[in-house]
């Protein structure tokens, strides 16, 4: 699929771009799509995803320069980069519709660094390559963990940390109304991702060889003081939520203005670039409640759902017993899908829900973005490898039910109603097993004596011995 992730090129110095080599777009930059990427590569070319993470590796001492310029502590990650790793995202940004440069803030999208802290605890926890996690993983983990907790400043009266000066994945929103400067506070995907992060260093670190442990502490000379402070700011990051359960995007997002959405479909053809739109008018979308795409939600793309309770309960935060259906129906309906990551997410929140209709449908389109080139002329820029490389694994997280979140691989399937039969391989902590899913059955062998779960049914499997389950 993509040149530069290909299991003969592991040792050449590249990652995936956000357009692969297939075009022009973005420069060639490298963003955090790697989030979207990884999974695919996890569980069939794990070679290929540790050369994307050593790619970073690589780049760490940048990112640590970046960081101190920003006046942080630790790593921050550049939204956009390229071969040297400096941050190189585009501070004016076009108009087409009206030929106008506006102020373009992204590169506050620290949660690209927020990424490769998941991409690399997800890469270990699918191949359980810790030496790799030893040897560089713990050293880029373990700074990017420093740089939000100098981030994270805590209110005296509250007892809560916030942060600020940053976006979350919506790009439609930069700053408040009003404001001067670029910059939101206490995005809440940025500070679940935050707490879930510092969350799992007791977890990683434990897991890891004594010396090696010692080692990495010693040389980011992380004091254990430091390590007691983590686990605060993990426990007390400020969320806002509504008396209803909607986990407000960032703190003051509701007071944003609703938008006449009828009223602009009526009036325009295409309103994914809702942005564009607003600012032809002499508008702008951050006075409204309008979404580029996923931002809240992608927690539950990453995280199960489970995992976040648990985060939230630590947290002292109380929600509805459905927060999750009504998160999803309440930011889907004020989402303009402007990335072409964004159906993908949602497709999979809305499998997770059983709304199967709705997650097919918005699953087809993701599907069908540079096929039919949904965004009206981008694809030949080059197609777009985020969404490309996560329809794959959608397919089988929502359709065969693969979850690799935890000890063994579960298997839970539910095909579409119109399909008969699903066939695939994937590996899972070196063992390598192959599926037949049918409407009755899971035919499965693995290359490995193995266990794993189907529909919460553990079954052990002798090597190269196909097994047929009764499901
Ligand atoms: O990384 C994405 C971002 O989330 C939305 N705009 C395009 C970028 C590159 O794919």
């Amino acid at each position: 699929m993509m040149v530069s992730a290909s299991g003969f090129n592991t040792e050449i110095d590249a990652s995936v771009t956000a357009r692969g080599l297939h075009g022009e777009a973005y420069r060639g930059h490298i963003f955090w799509d790697e989030l979207f990427i990884l999974p695919f590569y996890n569980s069939h070319y794990p070679e290929i995803s540790k050369s994307l993470l050593m790619y970073r590796y690589r780049r760490l001492n940048e990112a640590r320069k970046y960081a101190k310029e920003h006046g942080y502590r630790g790593a921050m990650f550049p939204w956009q980069s390229g071969s040297d790793g400096r941050e190189e995202t585009q501070t004016v940004h076009l108009n087409p519709l009206t030929g106008h440069w506006g102020e373009d803030n992204s590169s506050l999208q620290r949660h690209v660094s927020l990424a490769i802290a998941y991409n690399i605890y997800q890469y270990v926890q699918s191949t359980n390559d810790w030496r790799f996690f030893e040897e560089y993983g713990a050293e880029m983990y373990l700074d990017i963990c420093r740089f939000w907790a100098s981030k994270a400043k805590m209110n005296n009266v509250t007892g809560k940390y916030s942060i600020d000066k940053v976006m979350g994945p919506d790009e439609f929103h930069e700053m408040y109304p009003e404001a001067k400067q670029g910059g939101l506070k206490d995005n809440a995907y940025s500070n679940i991702m935050v707490a879930w992060m510092l969350g799992k260093v007791k977890e990683l670190t434990s897991k890891m060889d004594c010396v090696a442990e010692e080692n990495v502490l010693m040389k980011l000379q992380i004091p254990y003081q430091e390590l007691l402070q983590w686990e605060s700011i993990a426990k007390n990051l400020n969320i806002c939520i509504s008396e209803e359960g909607i986990i407000e995007q960032y703190d003051g997002y509701f007071k944003l203005k609703e938008l006449d959405w009828q009223a602009y479909r009526e009036k325009y053809e295409n309103i994914y670039r809702m942005d564009r739109l607003l600012k032809s008018e002499g508008k702008s979308a951050d006075d409204y409640k309008v979404a580029k795409q996923a931002d809240t939600l992608m927690t539950f793309f990453n995280l199960e759902k489970e995992e976040v309770d648990g985060i939230f309960n630590k947290m002292g935060v109380q929600l509805p017993e459905n927060y999750l259906e009504k998160n999803l129906d309440y930011y889907l309906a004020r989402t303009s899908h402007g990335s072409s990551l964004s159906r993908v997410v949602h497709a999979q929140l809305a499998n997770i829900l059983n709304q199967d209709e709705l997650s097919w449908k918005l699953y087809q389109d993701a599907l069908g973005s540079d096929f039919s080139d949904v965004q009206g002329g981008t694809t030949g820029e080059g197609i777009h490898t985020g969404v490309m490389a996560s329809t794959l694994v959608v397919a089988l997280s929502n359709y065969a039910g693969v979850n690799t979140h935890h000890k063994v691989l579960e298997i839970s399937p539910r095909l579409p109603k119109h399909w008969k039969k699903m066939t695939f391989g994937t590996l899972h902590k070196g063992c390598r097993f192959h599926f037949q899913i049918t409407k009755n059955h899971v035919e499965i062998v693995s290359d490995q004596n193995s266990t794993l779960k189907i529909k919460g049914k553990e079954i052990v499997l002798v090597a190269n011995k196909k097994q047929i389950i009764k499901t």
